[in-house]
C-alpha cells in the first residue's frame, strides 16, 4: 500500500514506518516528530492529503493545458533527458504519460491513506491474466482531460492519435477471461470500492500474429521494450517464494504440541510493481499490483563449494524466468512445472502482502481476517492460495486446522469459467508433490476431512466418494483444482445465466447435493462502458450523451440510463445520425484493414465479423464453410448467366466476411482453420467476377486495441458456439453496445441479451444445449449426415480450391467420420436459413441515407439493442459480487 511521503530529510522517526500503509495512531505520533519548520515546507508543497494538505486542483494559478503544458516539458527534459528539437512521438507519449500518472499516483495515494484510515472490508481479484490494452486513453477518458491533452498535445506540435498509437498493448492475458478482469477493476474504481487486483507482471504478453502465406506464425511480444511509464516499481517491496524441499515434523515448545516445517530448496523474490486504476469521475483510485520475479542474494553454498559456481549462478537466473512469459493457452489446460510454478509464487506472495497488512491494523485477531478481506479467485489458477492461505495460518501462525479452514473458506469466492473437460484444471500428485511437498499433504488433509463428512451424509453411496474427490485415482494421478477451489470457498459462480444453471447440474451437480445449491450462485459477466463505449467510440457516446441530456455522461456509470433512448426509434433524423455513426465506423475499420492486409474494402457493403480466440467451439469453421458456400453459389448463379445486379436483388446482400483471433501455438486444428480462412480470402478477394458481393478479410494479431476499432465498424457479429460450451462470451455485448446486431446460438450470455433487447433484434439459430449430448450420441452410432449444400463445401476444399487438400482433410474429416463434436454439419443449414432472413432485414443498404427500409428495419433494432443493453455493464456485476459474495460496500472519496 502507498508508502508515500517517506521524506528522507525527515528526522528518523521513533515510530517504524513500514511499506503498508499508516494508521491513524502513527499519522499523530510521526506528525509529532517532524519539526514544524520542516513540515510548513512539506504543507507548502504536497499534494496529498496526509498532512491535511491543500486541495489536488490548485495549480498556481495556470489552467489545466498550462500545467499540462509545464509538465510535459519538464518531463522531456529531465525525466527523458531530451529537448524540443529531438522530442519524437514516442517521447511525446512517454512524457505525456508520465504527466498523466503523477496526477493519477496523488488520487491513488490519497485513496489509499482513505481507505487503510477507514479500515473496511477490501476485496482481492486474482486472476493470472489482466488484458488491460492501453493505458493512457484510457486514464484521459477517466479523468475527463482527453480535449485538454489534445488541445495542449497539439500546441506542442503533437497529434494525439499518433501520441496514443505509440503506447503498445499490455496483452498480460489470452481473451475473455483476461479482459473480465480488466473490466473489472475499472468498475472497482469507478464505483468507489476497495478493490485490488493481484497478477503477474509478464515480461512477454500474448505473442504477435503474423499471417505469411495464410499461415499463423507467434512472434514475441516485448512490450517492456521502451520501459512502462504506467508502472511504478516498489523495490522496497520484496516477498521470498520457497519450492520444493522438504517436510519435516518437530515439536513446538511454545503450545507443546507437534508442528509441520517445510523447508524450501529454491527461494525466488517477488518484488511488487503497481498500476494505478483510475475510476471514472471519481478520485477513487485503487490498486493493482502484478510480481516480478527476482533472484535472492543468498547463494547455493554447496553448488559453489563443490565447485559448480556457473551452476548457483545460472539457478539464480532461472528465477526470472518464472514472470518471463504468459501461457498462450485459452480453454485449455496444459501442464507444466514452469505454470505451476507461476501459480504458486503469484498467490504466495500476494497472500503474504495481504496477511503483513492484516497483521498490522489488526494484530493477531484472525476471526477479523474474514471481515476485513474477500479473496475472489479467476478461474482454478489461483486455487493453491486456498492451500497456502491454511498452510499460513496452521503452521506459521499456530491456529488449530479447524480455525484456519473456517476463515479460508469465509474468504475466498471461486468463478468457474468453463464447462469443458480438457479446460479444467488438474496438476498430477507427483509435480505438485515435488513442487510443494507441504500443499500436497494440506490437500490430502482438506480431501479426508471433506471425503469423511461426504461420507457420514451419504453413507451408502460409495461412487460418489470417488466422484468428489480432490484425487482422481487416474493415470497419472491427479488434483482436481475445482473440486479444491469449490471445498475451500463458500461460493463459487457461474459466469452466465446458462452457463451456472450448467454447472450445477452438469460438472458440479455432487456437489450441489453435498453442499446444498446456496453455494453456488449466477454472476453474468458486464464489459466497462468508459473503454467500450466512450473510448471506442466516442461519436456514438457524444450522440447519446446529447440526446439523453447528459451533458457529464452520467449514463457511463448508470448504463440503464439507456433506455431512454427507446423514445427516438421512430425518429428518421436520430435514426439517420445513428447510422451515419455506424458508417463513420466502417470507414474507420476499412483504414484498419487496409493497413494490416492491403485488401480495398468497401464501406456500403455488410460488415460481418467474428472476432476472438480461434477454438473448434467456437466455431469458426461454421462460418468460413458458410462464406464458401456462398461464394460457390455466386459462381453457379453467374455460370447461369445471371448479372452481378441480378445476384444482388434476388439471393445475396454484399458483404464483407471479417475474421480475427490468434490460435494457441500447439493447436493444430485451431491453425488450419485460420489458415483456411486466409486462404479462400486469397481466392475470393482475387475472383474478378465477384465485383463488391463478397470479401474475406483475416485481420492479423487481434487484441484489445484492435477491438476498439472493430467493434464499432460491425453490422453483424458472430457468437456462434456449440450450445452449452462458450461461458458467457463477452464480446457480444461489446458489438451490442455499438449497435451491431448479433447471430448467435442459444449459448452463454447470448441468452440473457435476447432477454434483455428482444428476440425480435437477435438472431438466434441452432441446435439446443440440451439436445447435444443425444445429436452426439447419435453421431457416433448412425453417422454424422451433411447435408448437400455442406458436401459442396468439402467438394470445393477436397479438390484444392483452396490450396493443398490434404491440409485440410484432419479439419473435414473431424467433422464427416469422427463424430463431429461441435455440431457443425447439425448447424450448418440453420446457419444458412438465419443469413437469409437476417439478409432480408438488412436489405441493399449500400450507405445510402434515402434508404427509409433499411433504417426502419435494421438500425431501428440496432437503437433498441443499445437502448437494452444497461444489464451488461460490469458496473451491475461488481455490485452484484460485492452484495452476494464480498459483503462489502463503496466507500465514496467525498
Ligand atoms: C489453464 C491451464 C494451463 C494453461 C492455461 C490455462 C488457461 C488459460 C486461460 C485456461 C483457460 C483460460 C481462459 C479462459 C477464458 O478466457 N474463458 C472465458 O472466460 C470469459 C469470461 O468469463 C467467458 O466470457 C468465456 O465464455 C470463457 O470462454
Amino acid at each position: 500500500m502507498g508508502d508515500y511521503l517517506t521524506p528522507s530529510d525527515l528526522p528518523s522517526p521513533k515510530l517504524k514506518r513500514t511499506n503498508t500503509g499508516f494508521t491513524p495512531t502513527e499519522i499523530k505520533s510521526l506528525d509529532a516528530e517532524i519539526p514544524e519548520q520542516s513540515k510548513a515546507v512539506w504543507l507548502k508543497y504536497t499534494k496529498l492529503k496526509l498532512l491535511n494538505s491543500r486541495s489536488k486542483n490548485e495549480k498556481n494559478g495556470k489552467n489545466d493545458e498550462e500545467t499540462f503544458e509545464e509538465n510535459f516539458i519538464n518531463h522531456v527534459e529531465t525525466t527523458l533527458a531530451r529537448n524540443m528539437l529531438n522530442c519524437d512521438a514516442l517521447a511525446a507519449y512517454q512524457a505525456s504519460s508520465i504527466t498523466i500518472r503523477d496526477e493519477l499516483v496523488i488520487d491513488w495515494a490519497n485513496t489509499q491513506q482513505r481507505q487503510t484510515i477507514h479500515d473496511g472490508k477490501r476485496v482481492y481479484y486474482f486472476s493470472l491474466e489482466f488484458l488491460m490494452g492501453r493505458a493512457m486513453d484510457n486514464a484521459l477518458v477517466n479523468l475527463d482531460c482527453r480535449d485538454n491533452t489534445k488541445n495542449s498535445l497539439s500546441n506542442l506540435g503533437f497529434n494525439l492519435e499518433d501520441v496514443l498509437h505509440q503506447e503498445p498493448d499490455a496483452g498480460l492475458g489470452n481473451g475473455g477471461l483476461g479482459r473480465l478482469a480488466a473490466c473489472f477493476v475499472d468498475s472497482l474504481s469507478s464505483k468507489n470500492y476497495s478493490g485490488w487486483g493481484y497478477g503477474l507482471n509478464y515480461q512477454y504478453g500474448i505473442f504477435k500474429q503474423k499471417i505469411i502465406d495464410g499461415y499463423q506464425i507467434e512472434t514475441p511480444d516485448y512490450w517492456l521494450k521502451f520501459s512502462n511509464p504506467w508502472e511504478i516499481v516498489r523495490n522496497e517491496i520484496q516477498i521470498p517464494v520457497d519450492f520444493y524441499g522438504y517436510v519435516y515434523e518437530t515439536y513446538d515448545e511454545s503450545t507443546g504440541k507437534s508442528k509441520k516445517v517445510w523447508n524450501g530448496g529454491e527461494r525466488v523474490l517477488a518484488v511488487a510493481v503497481d498500476f494505478p486504476i483510475p475510476g471514472f469521475n471519481t478520485s477513487n483510485t485503487n490498486n493493482l499490483r502484478l510480481w516480478n520475479a527476482r533472484p535472492t542474494n543468498e547463494f547455493d553454498f554447496t553448488k559453489f563449494n563443490s565447485g559448480d559456481y556457473q551452476q548457483s549462478v545460472l539457478a539464480q537466473q532461472r528465477a526470472e524466468s518464472i514472470t518471463s512469459v504468459l501461457y498462450p493457452n485459452d480453454n485449455f489446460d496444459k501442464g507444466k512445472e514452469l505454470r505451476l510454478k507461476q501459480q504458486f509464487f503469484w498467490v504466495s506472495a500476494s497472500l503474504h502482502d495481504i496477511v503483513r497488512r492484516f497483521k498490522k491494523s489488526h494484530d493477531n485477531n484472525w476471526t477479523k481476517f474474514p471481515e476485513q478481506i474477500a479473496i475472489q479467485l479467476n478461474d482454478t489458477h489461483p486455487t493453491l492460495a486456498i492451500v497456502e492461505l491454511q498452510r499460513i495460518l496452521v503452521d506459521l501462525e499456530g491456529l488449530t486446522w479447524d480455525q484456519a479452514w473456517s476463515i479460508v473458506t469465509q474468504t475466498f469466492g471461486y468463478t468457474n469459467h468453463t464447462v469443458m473437460q480438457e479446460a479444467l484444471e488438474k496438476w498430477p500428485v507427483s509435480v505438485l508433490g515435488h513442487l510443494l511437498p507441504r500443499h500436497l499433504e494440506i490437500i490430502y488433509d482438506i480431501n479426508y476431512f471433506f471425503l469423511k463428512a461426504v461420507e457420514k451424509k451419504f453413507p451408502n453411496d460409495r461412487d460418489i466418494l470417488a466422484r468428489v474427490s480432490i484425487i482422481q485415482e487416474s493415470e497419472p494421478k491427479s488434483v482436481r483444482m475445482s473440486h479444491l477451489a469449490i471445498i475451500g470457498s463458500h461460493k463459487t459462480n457461474g459466469v452466465a445465466e446458462l452457463h451456472s444453471e450448467l454447472i450445477k447440474t452438469t460438472i458440479f451437480k455432487d456437489f450441489v447435493k453435498i453442499l446444498g445449491p446456496d453455494r453456488f450462485t449466477n454472476v453474468t459477466n458486464g464489459i466497462t462502458p468508459r473503454r467500450w463505449l466512450k473510448q471506442a467510440n466516442p461519436e456514438l457516446a457524444q450522440l447519446i450523451s446529447e440526446s439523453l441530456n447528459d451533458p457529464d455522461y452520467k449514463f457511463l456509470t448508470s448504463l440503464t440510463d439507456l433506455k431512454k433512448l427507446e423514445k427516438f426509434v421512430d425518429d428518421d433524423e436520430f435514426l439517420k445520425k445513428w447510422d451515419r455513426i455506424k458508417y463513420a465506423n466502417k470507414i474507420k475499420l476499412t483504414k484498419l484493414i487496409k493497413s494490416e492486409t492491403g485488401i480495398d474494402v468497401d464501406p456500403t457493403v455488410m460488415f460481418d465479423v467474428q472476432v476472438k480466440r480461434i477454438h473448434e467451439y467456437k466455431r469458426q469453421q461454421l462460418n468460413i464453410f458458410a462464406v464458401i458456400y456462398r461464394y460457390l453459389r455466386i459462381k453457379e448463379l453467374l455460370a447461369e448467366g445471371k448479372s452481378i445486379d441480378e445476384i444482388k436483388l434476388k439471393y445475396f446482400i454484399p458483404k464483407c466476411s471479417i475474421f480475427g483471433g490468434k490460435a494457441a501455438p500447439g493447436y493444430y486444428m485451431a491453425k488450419t482453420i485460420i489458415h483456411l480462412i486466409n486462404k479462400v480470402g486469397d481466392v475470393v478477394n482475387n475472383d474478378p467476377e465477384i465485383d463488391n458481393l463478397l470479401k474475406v478479410v483475416f485481420i492479423p494479431d487481434y487484441n484489445v486495441s484492435k477491438a476498439e476499432i472493430i467493434c464499432p465498424g460491425s453490422d453483424l457479429s458472430n457468437h456462434i458456439s456449440t450450445a452449452g460450451t462458450e461461458a458467457s462470451g463477452t464480446s457480444n455485448m461489446k458489438f451490442a453496445l455499438n449497435g451491431g446486431l448479433i447471430i448467435g446460438t442459444v449459448d452463454g450470455a447470448n441468452v440473457e441479451i435476447t432477454r434483455e433487447i428482444g428476440e425480435d433484434n437477435i438472431f438466434l439459430f441452432g441446435n439446443l444445449s440440451e439436445s447435444v449430448e443425444e445429436i452426439r450420441h447419435d453421431h457416433i452410432y448412425h453417422g454424422v449426415k451433411i447435408s448437400d449444400n455442406l458436401n459442396k463445401v468439402f467438394n470445393a476444399i477436397q479438390s484444392g480450391m483452396f490450396g493443398e487438400a490434404h491440409e485440410y482433410s484432419t479439419l473435414v474429416d473431424s467433422i464427416k467420420y469422427h463424430g463431429d463434436y461441435y455440431l457443425v454439419s447439425d448447424d450448418f443449414e440453420l446457419f444458412l436459413d438465419c443469413h437469409k432472413r437476417l439478409e432480408k432485414i438488412y436489405g441493399h443498404h449500400g450507405g445510402d441515407e434515402k434508404d427509409l427500409d433499411h433504417l426502419h428495419r435494421w438500425v431501428k433494432k440496432s437503437v433498441i439493442s443499445v437502448a437494452n443493453m444497461g444489464f451488461f455493464s460490469s458496473d451491475r456485476c461488481i455490485d452484484e459480487y460485492a452484495e452476494n459474495i464480498w459483503n462489502i460496500e463503496p466507500l465514496n472519496p467525498n
